[in-house]
């Protein structure tokens, strides 16, 4: 007999089917067993009538446990009266096994119930049991989100005429600076793991105008947060004939309006499941100047970032407090951030040299996105580069590529991880990552 998926099987009232999957959970009750039967497509009960069954089925019935693998041909009927489960979508029906096979025992001690509503246990844990706890329904549902994030941003941006491409992720020079880089020997070279696929995707815009890229990206981040990974998925894009920088944050600002839309209609479920709530977005995302902001935060919450600097986690968070206050947004803007903290590729605002045409987008407080006009005269790239105190030898097929004439251009890039985390509220970016990499964590 074929297999039928769980979510069919309403259909299939008064016929023999076939269903395969994980034991969910399982309820003894005498003379009755009830298994709760997972498969990719929902969850459906399965009654063992002992009293009816053979022999041979009532004692291997009697021995299944969580999350063993099977099986099972029956008759799919209508529950009783009054047993019926609202919560899930096969509530109405249950199928009385007749046959049963065993593909596959937990050969191990299960650390942990997969049935329950809420996994409470430490991050330590749900990190150290990755492999079991991943199967947890609300562990599934943040990675279907995740993966509504990954379709949207496709779709979005080809829909925004951008193309799509792959760039190295073993590189030769470090593109953001700082020292948060990985480094390894490649055949007695020197080599990084990229940090962000940035020189390759502005080569991109002589290519194409306008790329974008889904991939991962290396970070050392040595500390402890609940924002910071050290692998990550990078939404990039870059784009060629910008007349000024509005024009990214004005590209951007569909595309995050787009993916959150697009969450909100496919993955009601999931988003349930946390409580999300829908966010609060404008007409227009606001944006304000790093500097406003900062004599903004200080005036009306008297709290003090420090100058020439960053915006640091406590005054992004305020700033998201500010927008939604003032603005009634969840996502603002933030621009013109100091020349010392971009990286030395950031064009600087030709009205006040010692701030560049930058932004970051802050989702509900945290920093979700970045992104900057760049430079795009090979003279000006060499002479900030030598400003950064850098070398540009080491730069040289970067610099080439403005020599071979490019247009002004600019980008962003999203951390995936990061919109995940916020719209469903988690209480660490590590949740919205299937195996997270750690200072400790290099398995599994
Ligand atoms: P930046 O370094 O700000 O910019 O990174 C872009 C976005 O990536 C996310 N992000 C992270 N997510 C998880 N863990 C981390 N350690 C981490 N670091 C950053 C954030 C951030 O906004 N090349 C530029 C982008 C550009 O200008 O196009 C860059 O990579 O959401």
């Amino acid at each position: 007999m074929k297999r039928l998926l769980v979510k069919l099987t309403p259909k299939a009232i008064g016929r023999k089917i076939k269903v395969c999957g994980w034991i969910n959970s399982r309820r003894d009750h005498g003379k009755l067993i009830f298994i709760n039967l997972r498969d990719r497509s929902g969850i459906l009960q399965v009654v063992f009538r002992l009293a009816d069954s053979n022999q041979q089925l009532a004692t291997i019935s009697q021995k299944l446990r969580p999350e063993w693998v099977v099986c099972i041909e029956g008759e799919v009927k209508e529950r009783p009266k009054g047993a019926e489960n609202p919560e899930v979508e096969t509530g109405k029906i249950e199928i009385i096994a007749e046959k049963l096979e065993i593909l596959a025992m937990v050969k191990k001690e299960m650390p942990l119930d997969l049935s329950k509503k809420e996994l409470k246990m430490k991050l330590s844990t749900l990190l150290k049991e990755r492999v079991l706890t991943l199967r947890h329904e609300k562990s599934r549902a943040i990675f279907r989100v995740f993966e509504t994030v990954l379709g949207a941003y496709r779709k979005v941006m080809k829909k925004l005429d951008f193309v799509e491409i792959k760039t190295p992720k073993i590189i030769g020079t470090a593109s953001e600076g700082g020292a948060n880089f990985f480094t390894f020997d490649y055949f007695g070279k020197k080599a990084f793991l990229a940090q962000s696929p940035q020189f390759y995707k502005q080569i991109g815009v002589g290519m194409f105008e306008r790329v974008f890229e889904i991939g991962p990206v290396f970070r050392k981040e040595p500390h402890f947060t609940t924002r910071h990974l050290n692998e990550y998925i990078s939404l990039d894009a870059e784009m060629g004939f910008i007349e000024n920088f509005n024009e990214i944050m004005d590209e951007l600002e569909k595309v995050i309006k787009f993916i959150l839309k697009s969450i909100w209609k496919e993955n009601k479920k999931d988003l349930k499941l946390f409580s999300a709530e829908p966010p609060k977005i404008p007409k227009r995302i606001p944006r304000i100047k790093l500097r406003e902001i900062r004599k903004i935060i200080k005036e009306k919450y008297q709290y003090e970032i420090p100058e020439d600097s960053d915006i640091d986690p406590k005054g992004e968070e305020l700033a998201g407090k500010w927008a939604r206050e003032k603005w009634k947004s969840d996502l603002v803007f933030l621009t013109h951030y100091p020349k010392s903290c971009r990286p030395f590729y950031t064009m600087p605002d030709k009205e006040n040299p010692e701030e560049t045409l930058s932004f970051d987008l802050l989702f509900k407080g945290v920093e979700i996105a970045t992104g900057s006009q760049r430079i795009h005269k090979a003279e000006e790239l060499i002479k900030n580069i030598k400003e950064f105190k850098l070398d540009p030898k080491d730069f040289k097929f970067y610099i080439d590529t403005f020599k071979y004439g490019m247009p002004p251009h600019g980008g962003w890039a999203l951390g995936c991880e990061r919109i995940v985390y916020k719209i469903l509220n988690l209480p660490t970016i590590k949740e919205a990552t299937l195996f997270p990499r750690d200072v400790k964590r290099l398995v599994p």
